[in-house]
């Protein structure tokens, strides 16, 4: 089905700030719309997030240069051609913007049109988003196991003030059940790691993705015992049922050569860093960790992918890869890693982000498909792809609207497939 026309708006993200939203409307009538997120701690290697830097307006941070890009530069591109070929269609975004990081347009102007009309086509095919995008790229996945829960229950770094250096803590689903009780479990380990943190006289405040932020924790070993309490208070058996994933985001605390833990006052280098990790490995049940080193370290990583593999732990590239089959590929090669974090708006295309998720599975690793710190809106995308291309997790905060809009699209799913 041909696309007629596009239109973009300037809306809000949750962060406040503004983003964008993409119409697609197709010679049909059938309509996508879709709205793009924004990382707090994005990787240096990710597709720009084209801003106005207009400081009369948002503090800079206007969508309307990218609003006018997508009406008045990808438009024109776009319509008439068929958001069927959706490979075709976001191939003829990617030439036209011409850079290597789409910083032309902007990823989030490219994501948005390639979302939408995407959307569209779905709605015209009437098909649920996620079996639009499984057929479309023929992911081979039968839905027969839908992503698991890994709710983020407790954040610091970039996503809060005076808490941990380590971004996220969270607490995945690892044993066996739906979807809906898998993301019951969490949610009750979450309220009940609220009770421990106020035990602790900490406060109960919530961070950028609606996770705790204790302000004054002592260390960034505390999470560990704090949420392996709410996991027993809770009733679950830590290890088996609901396990710890982390997401160190290591880049943000990585100055000149040094990992600065400013809550333990300490700087330490990669093998002391490694270190002072393993001593985790050994003593927690950990499902999964995340960026633990800085994202261009490689060598480090190399070692770090050892540990994790001596403790038959998953060890996620996130700042590292940014959805891209390029820095995927070397991290392969490197055997850097054993699973990658997929977000969307890393690399700009709908197309790319399935592409990239093949690769992963293609070589055995696992994907968890990931909301962002920034700017996150109701938007639940994600959750679609994640099932289509046979995501192991979701990653997503335990509250407010924006969060939750995801879990709730998972249970949608999950109706919907068992019915
Ligand atoms: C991450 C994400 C999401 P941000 O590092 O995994 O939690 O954070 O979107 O801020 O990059
Ligand atoms: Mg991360």
């Amino acid at each position: 089905m041909k696309i007629k026309s596009v239109a973009a708006y300037e809306i809000l993200a949750s962060g406040g700030y503004p983003t964008v939203e993409a119409r697609v409307e197709l010679e049909s009538g059938f309509v996508g719309i879709t709205s793009v997120p924004y990382g707090a701690s994005a990787g240096s290697h990710e597709a720009s997030v084209l801003m106005d830097g207009d400081q009369a307006r948002y503090n800079g941070q206007g969508m309307l240069r990218v609003v006018k890009t997508i009406q008045e530069t990808i438009a024109p591109l776009v319509i008439g051609l068929d958001a069927a070929d959706q490979r075709a269609l976001d191939e003829t975004m990617i030439t036209a913007d011409g850079t290597p990081n789409k910083s032309q347009f902007g990823g989030n102007a490219i994501l948005a049109v390639s979302l939408a009309a995407a959307q569209a086509e779905a709605a015209a095919q009437k098909k649920p988003f996620y079996k639009h995008i499984a057929e479309t790229f023929q992911t081979g996945v039968d839905f027969s196991n839908l992503p698991s829960p890994m709710v983020v229950v407790i954040e610091g770094g970039k996503h809060a003030d005076d808490t941990t250096d380590l971004q996220e803590f969270c607490i995945s689903a690892v044993g066996d059940g739906s979807a809906a009780e898998k993301v019951r479990w969490a949610m009750e380990a979450y309220h009940a790691l609220k009770k421990v943190l106020k035990a602790n006289k900490l406060s109960t405040n919530v961070g950028n993705e609606g996770a705790f932020a204790p302000n004054g924790i002592p260390s960034n070993e505390a999470p560990f015992q704090y949420i392996l309490e709410a996991i027993k208070n809770a009733g679950y058996v830590a290890g088996k049922d609901l396990s710890i994933s982390i997401d160190a985001a290591a880049s943000e605390f990585y100055h000149d050569g040094k990992y600065d833990l400013k809550v333990e006052g300490r700087q330490l280098t990669a093998a002391e860093l490694m270190a002072y990790y393993e001593s985790w490995l050994q003593k927690y049940p950990i499902a999964t960790i995340e960026d633990m080193l800085a994202e261009d370290d490689w060598d480090n990583w190399v070692m770090m992918k050892q540990l994790a593999d001596k403790y038959q732990v998953e060890l996620i590239g996130d700042d590292l890869t940014v959805t891209n089959q390029e820095r995927l590929q070397k991290a392969i090669d490197l055997n850097a890693i054993s699973a990658i974090l997929i977000k969307l708006n890393q690399i700009g295309t709908l197309t790319e982000t399935v592409d990239c998720c093949m690769l992963a599975r293609k070589h055995g690793l696992m994907t968890t498909t990931s909301h962002r710190g920034g700017g996150e809106t109701n938007d639940a995308a994600m959750v679609d792809l994640a099932v289509a291309v046979g995501s192991r997790f979701i990653k997503v905060g335990p509250t407010r609207g924006e969060r939750v809009s995801k879990y709730n699209r998972l249970l949608a799913i999950e109706r919907e497939l068992r019915s």
